[in-house]
């Protein structure tokens, strides 16, 4: 079997065992384990002047190098190209996208940077598997060097209609750069059709077949990947945390109120605000909810040092505040805001007694916490999950309550609906959603991923 090499912004080091690690990074270390391989991300660290040569750990058959990045490197590759042009970009927020010719620069260079350390690192028949959207340029690099091993690259977050790319100075050529890899792996049918939209309208691109493509004197094999959890270990982990302290704290706070759980990272792709307006929207409408429910979101803080996300920080406050000024009595308070990250298995704890997962992103590549609720549902007694129609995971998830993310009294409708749920429906809904969990799980995930590297052609000296 050949070596696997991953290539991701941040590498799931050994130290973040089991407790720690998120589902997806679990899928993948056990591809490296299985197949013996290589794990090359950023470590991190930003320093000042020059980064050192790349840091590597050995674990058995698995070895992490880590790169650390100059400052101003990581400038404009991570907050300015990554963050602050491509992730608005790619979920459709165009008015939120800072777009520099220095950042862009920034981007390729630490793409370039990174093709120099892991060209040095391959052997011959090596699979390289790259991750998402702060590496769409490292195939081009690489094959610059001259590498020829078969690069495979998987998109977490949504491909954009070729229209909005359309958007992105340079857009031509970074679709060139994707064709050089053998396959692009996207979340959903409807990503692959964005991509192949824009190969062929904005990157002179010629389809062969159904689901390749002629670019730029390559071929590039192109396919949906829905990305898939731990289902049972997930299952299991909730069944146990929904008894330990944690929980019981929770539960015990709740007084026997139904709980309105949320979990995201702090993102303004995930539709935060029109949440909260719709818990406001419920308790004006339904009256009879009030004091029967506590909707608690946590939002663990991420890309912090983003204006955009310092403002929409901002926003949430003063939306929770003021939802919680109009409802609360003295021992009830609707709306519970916690910034800090819960550690993974308290958080299954949680979902599995939440009587309704809302999960209302504007855009979303997947959106694993959709899945870990269904997952984490006591099966005699299953909440309900209220989705948004725009996350990718809504196009398995068919059976969840669907709803459109802007429409705040549509989601005040659809959490109306979902508290005053019978149990025999709740049942059927979560039933026909776990069906389809246990059938597309992480690891049928990166083992559908790799065997289409796999059957695609050798790659050719470009
Ligand atoms: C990107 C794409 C795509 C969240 N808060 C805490 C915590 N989490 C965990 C969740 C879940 C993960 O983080 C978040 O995954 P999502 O899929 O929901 O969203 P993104 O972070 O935006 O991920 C997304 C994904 O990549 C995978 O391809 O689905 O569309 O945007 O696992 O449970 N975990 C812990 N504490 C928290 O406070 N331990």
């Amino acid at each position: 079997m050949a070596r696997l090499v991953i290539v991701s912004n941040r590498v799931g080091l050994p130290e973040e065992g089991g407790r720690r690690a998120g589902g997806l990074v679990v899928a993948l270390r056990d591809a490296l384990k299985d197949r013996g391989g290589l794990w090359v991300g950023w470590s991190g660290e930003t320093v000042e002047g020059e980064p050192g040569p790349p840091r590597s750990l050995r674990r058995g058959r698995v070895t992490y190098v880590t790169l650390d990045l100059a400052r101003e490197a990581y400038e404009a590759y991570y907050v300015g190209f990554a963050n602050g042009t491509l992730w608005p970009l790619f979920h459709y927020r165009l008015g939120l996208i800072t777009f520099r010719r220095h950042d862009l620069e920034g981007y390729r260079a630490v793409n370039e940077a990174f093709a120099r350390t892991i060209a040095d690192l391959l052997r011959p028949d090596d699979l390289v598997w790259v991750h998402d959207y702060h590496f769409l340029a490292l195939a081009a690099a690489l094959r610059r060097l001259g590498v020829t091993n078969r690069l495979g690259f998987f998109l977490h977050i949504p491909f954009p209609a070729a229209e909005v790319l359309r958007a992105l100075p340079g857009h031509d050529r970074l679709l060139r750069e994707m064709a050089d890899y053998d396959l692009v792996g996207l979340q959903t049918e409807s990503d692959v059709r964005s991509f192949a939209e824009g190969l062929v309208r904005l990157a002179g691109g010629e389809p062969i077949g159904t689901d390749r493509f002629r670019c730029a004197e390559r071929t590039v094999a192109v396919g949906a990947f829905p990305v898939g959890i731990d289902t049972e270990g997930f299952a299991r982990l909730a069944a146990q945390s929904a008894n330990g302290p944690e929980a019981r704290r929770l539960a015990e706070s709740l007084a026997g109120r139904a709980l309105v759980l949320g979990v995201d990272r702090l993102d303004y792709s995930k539709g935060l605000p029109g949440r909260l307006q719709a818990v406001a929207e419920l308790l004006e409408r339904w009256p009879q909810w009030r004091r029967r429910i506590t909707y608690l979101q946590i939002a663990p803080v991420s890309r912090g040092e983003l204006r955009q996300y310092r403002a929409l920080r901002s926003e949430l406050d003063a939306l929770a505040g003021r939802t919680n000024a109009r409802f609360a009595d003295v021992d009830w308070t609707p709306v519970r805001w916690v910034t800090r990250n819960v550690p993974r298995p308290v958080l299954a704890g949680y979902l599995r007694l939440a009587r309704v997962g809302f999960v209302t992103p504007l855009r979303d590549g997947m959106n694993l916490v959709a899945k870990e609720y269904v997952a984490a549902q006591d099966p005699e007694d299953p909440g309900v999950l209220v989705l948004s129609r725009l996350a990718g995971a809504a196009e398995e998830l068919e059976s969840a309550l669907l709803v459109d993310p802007l429409d705040v009294e549509g989601l005040a409708e659809a959490l109306d609906r979902a508290l005053a749920m019978p149990l025999d429906e709740r049942r059927a809904r979560w039933a026909a959603s776990m069906e389809v969990l246990r059938a597309n799980t992480a690891a049928r995930w990166r083992t559908r991923f790799l065997e289409a590297l796999e059957a695609t052609r050798p790659a050719v000296a470009g």
